[in-house]
């Protein structure tokens, strides 16, 4: 009972309630974390960190232990030291399978298959086949789940509970979409173009996990079909040999085990198009996926901006007078990251991070920035970051009944003794 009033508290402290009001309004919290005390030191809110992490800490095999969320399928989320670099290793990064039946595809045997009733003809290719015909094209892009951060809704909504570590952030190789579709034709008619993996359900009733893009997110120049990731092959729970890289949109739309690409004339109607992976209609503003909009609901397309703060954990003991360097990441739908500011007032007043190496519009972008601890007791640590288009972090959760697009601003705790 304590402790899920305490996990409760650290929640509200660390991302804000829903109904927390205007940050003027967060004063009280102060009181609220003297409450909490060290109870609250396992990271953020009630993700496990640290030994309470241990248990729920699980190695796949190619991979470091992962924050496990559920085993079958897959769904394993990075622990939160692997953020303090920008680029996530390999062997670190997340996994998010919605079917059991994962296919393990050979690189011999694999062929993409590309047609539609839209495309001049139909064609496959082999891996080799990509690699030798077509120019190689390189990207550094966020790959972030569209219900990162859900397990910190409050009211909760059902699905998995992530935490904050439902992304990470690599150095994509392989070749650009809109060559492979130049190849087979683009006719005039086409309006989205239709993407089908190799893994399939274990239970014959979920259909496979097969998405679709607007044609002209398709043909965009950074949209890739991959088959690296930091310089080695796709590690085989992250798509091996081949999955697709939306550059600025939700993790949902890059699609492994790619094996088939088909350009169509008409909306793709399947259940991950038009019942998942959707919001609210203009709940949000991000770019419509128009031929997709029913109703009152339109599908999620590119992230918002976010920022996490990676050196301090909550609750962590800071002796006095020794400055805090307050550091972490900051990212959004591919505008790129214009400031990140970080509050220790509660928002009154704010202080621009010093960013690091700029690694493109799409990428992590590291930030710094060292406060003082001037007075003894609790201290809340706030980073916000606002895009080059001007979109900045949000003071209140905007709910949604799926989970998706946590941005709130972070409200970390520390003690200062
Ligand atoms: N084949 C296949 N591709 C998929 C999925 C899936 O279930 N099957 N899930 C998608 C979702 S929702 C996300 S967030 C990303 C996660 O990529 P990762 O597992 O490499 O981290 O993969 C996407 N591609
Ligand atoms: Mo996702």
């Amino acid at each position: 009972m304590k402790k899920s009033v305490n996990s409760g508290l650290r929640r509200r402290l660390l991302f804000g309630a829903a109904g927390a009001g205007s940050l003027a309004a967060l004063k009280p919290l102060r009181i609220l974390a003297a409450e909490v005390g060290s109870s609250a030191a396992s990271g953020f809110a009630e993700i496990p960190a640290g030994a309470l992490a241990e248990q729920h800490l699980y190695a796949l095999p190619g991979k470091v232990p992962l924050i496990k969320k559920t085993y079958r399928p897959p769904n394993f989320e990075t622990p939160i030291e692997y953020f303090r670099t920008p680029i996530t290793p390999n062997n670190a990064f997340f996994v998010r399978y919605h079917l059991a039946g994962i296919a393990q595809v050979r690189a011999a045997d694999w062929r993409l298959s590309v047609g539609g009733e839209s495309a001049g003809r139909e064609l496959e290719f082999t891996l080799d086949q990509l690699k030798k015909d077509f120019e190689p094209a390189e990207i550094t892009a966020v790959c972030q789940c569209s219900g990162n951060r859900r397990g910190l809704f409050e009211p909760h909504v059902a699905g998995v509970q992530w935490g904050v570590g439902a992304m990470g952030n690599a150095v994509w190789r392989g070749v650009r979409l809109k060559d492979i579709l130049a190849k087979v034709g683009v006719q005039s008619d086409a309006l989205e173009v239709v993407f089908g993996p190799a893994d399939h359900a274990v239970i014959e009733k979920t259909p496979p996990f097969v998405k679709s893009l607007p044609v002209e997110v398709a043909l965009d120049e950074n949209t890739l079909i991959a088959f690296e990731m930091n310089g080695k092959p796709l590690p085989h729970l992250n798509g091996f040999p081949a999955r697709l890289v939306v550059p600025g949109w939700t993790g949902t739309y890059w699609v492994k085990q790619l094996i088939s690409v088909r350009l169509v004339s008409k909306p793709e109607q399947n259940f991950w198009m038009s019942t998942a992976y959707r919001l609210p209609r203009g709940k949000f503003k991000t770019p419509s996926f128009k031929s997709q909009v029913t109703g009152a609901s339109e599908p999620i397309t590119t992230m918002v901006v976010n920022s996490l703060i990676t050196s301090l954990m909550s609750g962590q003991q800071i002796p006095h007078g020794k400055p805090i360097e307050v550091k972490g990441i900051a990212w959004d739908g591919g505008a790129g990251i214009d400031s990140v500011e970080v509050s220790i007032d509660f928002g009154a007043s704010w202080q621009r991070a010093k960013l690091g190496r700029d690694l493109g519009r799409f990428s992590f972008r590291e930030f710094t920035l060292v406060v003082p601890a001037r007075e003894r007791g609790s201290m809340v640590v706030m980073a916000r970051a606002t895009s080059r288009s001007g979109e900045t972090q949000v003071e209140r959760l905007i709910h949604n009944p799926a989970g998706y697009h946590h941005n709130v601003i972070q409200r970390l705790y520390v003690e200062v003794v």
